[in-house]
């Protein structure tokens, strides 16, 4: 079984040997940027760029907005991953397919994995431009029976049944509203609950106010699946994000979501939110 190119641990393991064999860097930290909010990985020093298109194995960005490439360098200091691009279930790849860069940045020797978002606010009180730090999730996929880990246990990356309700790393997000407060973000700065769907049509009314009610602030279609994965290799995970649009949540409302406004509230916030995650990055103890 281990070297049929079905094994899944084999074929990470080829794709991180055959990075590290292409790049300079030995990345400990692993950056996923959302829609929008590729900026990030144009903060990396002594950039090295490989494009999704080159890597074994790897699936290829197929959205406006994604690029598509792992920018590889240090920020402040550290020696970084960032996927500039993500891949999504609604691209229709696999859900195994889409969380294989999470196994190949643990293979590679990622121990903390930060990633960003664009999110729909259900949350009243939630404004546009507002930054969720993710304390926990809500896996509706998972449901219905979509998980990254159906299908045998490989034990080399993880156990059968993983704990998820420490899935969000509580030192990391203290570091996260002690960083935002330093830097005067703390009234834009939230701490909730992120649903992810399916996609790729948005919600519904009637869905809207279904998963407020059920606990969530806000609603995505991505994250959770890449925490999952990263959970179940012992990675520590930080994710945040960014409410580029308020959920509509009434009959009377005119308001649509669409993509465009998806990006346009990125470009609005996109510094902060770069500046706080690399001040966090400077910050974060690696063994
Ligand atoms: Cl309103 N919904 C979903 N599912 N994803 C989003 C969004 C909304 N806004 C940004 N991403």
């Amino acid at each position: 079984k281990r070297n049929v190119p079905h094994d899944i641990h084999d074929q990470c393991q080829a794709t991180a040997d055959w990075l590290l064999s292409n790049t300079q860097v030995q990345p400990t930290v692993g950056i996923v940027c959302g829609s929008g909010l590729g900026g990030l990985a144009e903060m990396l020093k002594d950039r090295q760029v490989i494009k999704y298109s080159d890597i074994p194995n790897f699936p290829q960005s197929t959205v406006h907005g994604h690029a598509g490439q792992l920018v590889f360098g240090t920020l402040k200091g550290k020696p970084c991953v960032c996927m500039q691009g993500r891949f999504h279930l609604y691209e229709g790849y696999s859900i195994q397919k889409i969380t294989l860069p999470m196994r190949v940045f643990k293979l590679m020797g990622v121990e903390t994995m930060i990633m960003t978002n664009a999110a729909g606010g259900l949350n009243q009180d939630y404004k546009v431009g507002d930054v969720m730090i993710i304390k926990d999730h809500i896996n509706m996929p998972g449901f219905a029976g979509v998980s990254p880990l159906t299908g045998p246990n490989d034990d080399r990356f993880g156990v059968r049944f993983p704990c998820m309700s420490d899935a969000y790393d509580r030192e990391l997000r203290q570091l996260a509203h002690d960083v935002a407060a330093e830097l005067s973000y703390s009234d834009f700065l939230q701490e909730g609950v992120y649903c992810v769907l399916g996609g790729p049509s948005f919600e519904t009314i009637a869905e809207c106010r279904l998963l407020h009610k059920l606990g969530a602030d806000a609603v995505g279609m991505s994250t959770v699946h890449e925490v999952i994965v990263a959970r179940h290799a012992g990675m520590r995970c930080f994710a945040l994000s960014l409410i580029t649009n308020r959920a509509v949540m009434d009959y009377d409302s005119q308001e649509k979501a669409n993509h465009e406004e998806v990006l346009e509230a990125g470009r609005q916030r996109a510094e902060q939110l770069e500046k706080l995650v690399s001040t966090m990055v400077a910050r974060l103890e690696l063994n």
